[in-house]
């Protein structure tokens, strides 16, 4: 039993563009490998595969004077996302998003803010992705993709979707951070958003953290979208995923978290990101993602 509708969208993103390492491009390929279509096709939901939304590899990865990396290809992709996502909502259906980097945050946001004007999120990842152009130490979109749905950046990304279809900081939360940078720190403080990091999971334990996170992120709200980058895992379940930092959610933190968002009943949408098969151990990484997509569509709620 869940809130979720029972039709559901599979919606690839084959993106690397905006991030540092290459290979997550193939991330939604290792998915379906992984089993993704059967997982969900045996929980019940009539699962619809969109395929893949594609990105082409510049000849420049520049623009002129911008210090973004990708920015043209990041956009152009992002905005079809978004279009994608707000149709299959449209057509009554739960989009469900594989990268891709983390950039394809910015479109799958933007598409469920058509729908869900009051959106919270629950972003699981080791880093804080609230980079500016200003802030980011490497031009790497992936590195910001919370500001740019805050409405913080180029005008070009934060355009997607309606610059003024954003979130709101305080129905947003962090769960499983681990390495911020200093301008991160100082934005993540100045805007007030709630960051459970690693410290905080050790020790109020996840099944507090996480009640807290879907009071923030679900009381008062149209709904919860739940952004899961894989590198919010330690990477001895998670290896395949370019951005490593040790010290992660354990394999039974993460689903705990996500099988408490699907008692809930709020989430209205979800991606799971950052999966590299190039750089993986026997596509584990892709495989852990399947699995935690089946918890937080309510695998065990019985
Ligand atoms: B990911 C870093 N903060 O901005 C930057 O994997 C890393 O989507 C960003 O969380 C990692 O380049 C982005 C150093
Ligand atoms: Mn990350
Ligand atoms: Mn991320
Ligand atoms: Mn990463």
């Amino acid at each position: 039993k869940s809130s979720i509708n029972a039709k559901l969208s599979l919606i690839g993103v084959a993106i690397d563009l905006g991030a540092g390492t290459p290979g997550v491009s193939l991330g939604p390929s290792a998915i379906r490998y992984a089993g993704a279509i059967d997982k969900l096709t045996g929980l019940g939901y009539e699962v619809k595969d969109e395929g893949n939304i594609m990105a082409n590899k510049p000849i420049s990865p520049k623009t002129d004077g911008i210090k973004l990396n990708n920015l043209d290809e990041v956009v152009r992709v992002n905005t079809e996302l978004c279009s994608k996502v707000a149709e299959v909502m449209q057509e009554g259906r739960f989009p469900l998003v594989m990268g891709g980097d983390h950039s394809i945050a910015i479109g799958t946001i933007a598409g469920v803010l058509q729908h869900k004007k009051n959106l919270g999120v629950i972003w699981f990842d080791a880093h804080g992705d609230i980079n500016t152009e200003e802030t980011s130490p490497s031009g790497n979109i992936h590195g910001m993709p919370v500001a740019v749905s805050m409405g913080y950046g180029h005008e070009r990304l934060t355009g997607i979707g309606g610059k003024d279809n954003k979130l709101q900081t305080d129905k947003f939360v962090f769960i499983g951070s681990r390495d911020l940078d200093a301008g991160e720190r100082k934005v993540l403080k100045d805007l007030g958003v709630t960051v459970f990091t690693m410290h905080e999971i050790d020790r109020l334990g996840m099944t507090e953290v996480i009640e807290r996170a879907i009071k923030i992120a679900g009381d008062g709200t149209d709904g919860i979208h739940v952004s899961f980058d894989m590198d919010s895992m330690d990477p001895i379940y998670a290896p395949g995923t370019g951005t490593r930092v040790p010290g992660g959610l354990t394999y039974r933190e993460s689903h705990l978290a996500l099988e408490m968002i699907a008692l809930s009943e709020k989430l209205v949408s979800a991606e799971f990101v950052e999966v590299n098969p190039i750089i993986d151990n026997n596509n584990q990484t892709a495989k852990a993602a399947v699995a935690l997509m089946g918890s937080l569509l309510g695998e065990w709620l019985i």
